[in-house]
């Protein structure tokens, strides 16, 4: 039985004997604490369903958390105690790992990818045993268009697909950010290869397409959407560079039932440094809030720019104090945990 299969069987186990049982039973007499569910234990499988996502009860559900930053740099925040913190004191249900493509020593530049898958399959690991969910990252950055290096894109894809095509946490975010000449085109077409592998081994995997400018223009790819069910587009923004101008594309492509996945922002502007913008960032996240948008932050790490979460005079890798965050890591594990 998979892993699918298996959940499944237990609700239903669980509900025969609850029903056989005369539930509400008489409280125990020794008291106990169970453990509250798991984000995965009450939500499972996520399909798209119009702007975002929905639970396996079919109601609109929203991932929340923080993305890492390349784990090529920063492995050492891929660790069970951190993504534990993000989940219990942070009030997030979801972790992006950040695979870097063609950066200094990413993927395809010089990494050793051995090393790194090995990374992702930890992080995804941690995320499981946890109960949240987890995006795995291609980070396509300094190579534009996501065509530059398709050949690796499909064999990590088939690998990592096949890896976890039993998990009902995993989602697939295949090109970060296409860039420069990169056009809707291209991506579409690099799409329209990957979708396929990652679809022959999880057929109902949850897809995040990267649009062209920097995640930006997800108009075009609501004029001429992918043919596939189960996708969403990803709109990024960093709050001191991109307002209304970007909110109002959000709203009028949403209102044309285009589903979307914030998968990155930032407090701060689009270099990942520089001032943060607390007011445009919360105007931002009450949107995506009103319309059940998933949002990721950037990022985890303790790297001195403004974008990091945790203040670079800061080693530790989990149970951070208020003083141990950076000012955007402050405000955004306080908008977390105001969340419901
Ligand atoms: C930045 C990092 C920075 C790193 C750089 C590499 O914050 O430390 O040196 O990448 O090129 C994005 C990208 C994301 C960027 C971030 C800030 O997805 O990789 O991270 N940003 O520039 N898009 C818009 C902003």
């Amino acid at each position: 039985m998979n892993h699918k299969k298996h959940r499944l069987f237990t609700a239903c186990l669980l509900s025969a004997v609850l029903l056989a049982a005369n539930f509400p039973a008489p409280a125990p007499s020794v008291a106990f604490a169970a453990p509250p569910a798991s984000p995965l234990d009450s939500h499972g499988a996520l399909r798209v369903n119009g702007a975002g996502l929905e639970d396996c009860h079919q109601k609109p559900f929203q991932l929340r958390g923080m993305s890492t930053h390349g784990i090529a740099w920063f492995p050492q925040y891929i660790t069970l105690e951190t993504f534990r913190t993000l989940r219990d004191d942070w009030n997030t249900n979801c972790i992006r790992l950040a695979l870097y493509t063609d950066e200094y020593h990413g993927y395809c530049s010089g990494g050793n990818q051995e090393k790194l898958k090995s990374l992702v399959q930890k992080g995804v690991g941690y995320a499981t045993e946890l109960g949240m969910y987890v995006i795995i990252d291609w980070h396509v950055l300094n190579d534009k268009d996501p065509n530059v290096h398709k050949e690796d894109a499909l064999e990590f894809f088939r690998e990592m697909s096949s890896l976890y095509k039993d998990h009902e946490n995993v989602l697939y975010e295949i090109c970060n950010e296409p860039n420069s000449y990169a056009t809707w085109d291209s991506v579409k077409r690099y799409a329209q290869e990957v979708i396929p592998v990652i679809r022959a081994n999880d057929s109902d995997a949850v897809i995040i397409v990267g649009t062209p400018t920097w995640s930006q223009d997800i108009d075009q790819a609501a004029a001429s959407p992918l043919e596939y069910d189960n996708i969403l587009y990803a709109l990024h923004f960093y709050a001191a560079t991109h307002t209304d101008w970007l909110r109002e594309r959000l709203k009028a492509c949403t209102s044309q039932g285009l589903p979307v996945f914030v998968s990155e922002f930032g407090t701060c502007d689009a270099s990942g440094s520089g001032n943060n913008d607390f007011s445009q960032a919360a105007q931002w996240l009450r949107l995506l809030d009103s319309c059940q948008i998933s949002y990721c932050c950037w990022n985890l790490a303790n790297k001195a720019e403004s974008s990091s979460a945790i203040s670079p005079a800061c080693g530790k890798v989990a149970g951070w104090s208020e003083e141990e965050l950076s000012e955007s890591g402050r405000w955004i594990s306080q908008y977390f945990r105001s969340h419901p």
